[in-house]
């Protein structure tokens, strides 16, 4: 029967720019899965409606349906538990939704400010009604005044990322010495703009511009060979 992820796709089925979905995929290459993707767009309520909910990832493992990238991680760790781990026991798994909370309320509102209207000029006309309406709701502006002034957005990001900058000064890697969850989850936010945004948010001297390469190079060029911009 086999893994399906549903992720969110732009106007092309192959832009799969979804954070939130980047962490399951990553997930499930850390876990040796094979897994096909099912893209979703915005509009495409229908395709995700046996899940219960209008957010993705979903992911049906053979029937086991699990939406929530959270959630999801939880599920591939204590169902393939021979496999390598996402946490490192569960100290590791406390401390590795520290991060995930980090990224959920610190990183991600950093970006969209960065990313909105570029998500925008990537999707359908339907979804472009959709996304404008509910982002400008949530945000009390329109996606223009979100975004404005980007070099004080990007500076305000790079703020953002100290803790991270430092951590990743000091070792390979947020895990420690190879790769786990609390890798994927933050550079999940990295990887939906690259996805979508010609914008350059790194130096080049950064820590985080050398540990998002080595990111991008995860389990053949996963996450590097995915349709996006050069970074
Ligand atoms: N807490 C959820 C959040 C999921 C979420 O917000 N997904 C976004 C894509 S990144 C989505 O499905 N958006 C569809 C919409 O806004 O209609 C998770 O981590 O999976």
């Amino acid at each position: 029967v086999g893994i399906k992820l549903y992720e969110l796709c732009g106007a092309e089925p192959d832009r799969l720019f979804s954070p939130n979905c980047w962490r399951s995929r990553l997930a499930l290459a850390h876990k040796g899965l094979d897994v096909e993707t099912v893209p979703v767009r915005f509009g495409e309520k229908d395709k995700i409606a046996f899940s219960g909910q209008t957010l993705v990832p979903v992911l049906d493992d053979g029937g086991k349906v699990v939406p929530d990238s959270w959630a999801i991680a939880g599920y591939l760790e204590d169902t393939y538990g021979d496999r390598p781990s996402l946490f490192g026991g569960a100290g590791g798994r406390g401390l590795t939704r520290f991060v995930n909370e980090w990224v959920g309320r610190g990183l991600f509102p950093a970006l969209i400010r960065i990313l909105a209207v570029d998500i925008y000029n990537h999707l359908t006309p339907a979804d472009q009604t959709y996304f404008r309406q509910t982002r400008e709701k949530y945000f009390g502006t329109t996606l223009e005044a979100l975004t404005a002034e980007p070099e004080k957005k990007i500076a305000a990001l790079n703020q953002v990322l100290e803790p991270l900058r430092g951590l990743v000064k000091a070792q390979p890697f947020v895990a420690g010495d190879r790769p786990a969850y609390a890798d994927y989850t933050a550079f999940c936010g990295f990887q939906w703009a690259r996805c979508i945004s010609a914008k350059r948010l790194l130096a080049a001297d950064d820590p985080v511009h050398a540990w998002r390469g080595r990111m991008l190079a995860l389990y053949g060029g996963l996450a590097g060979n995915a349709k996006g911009y050069p970074c």
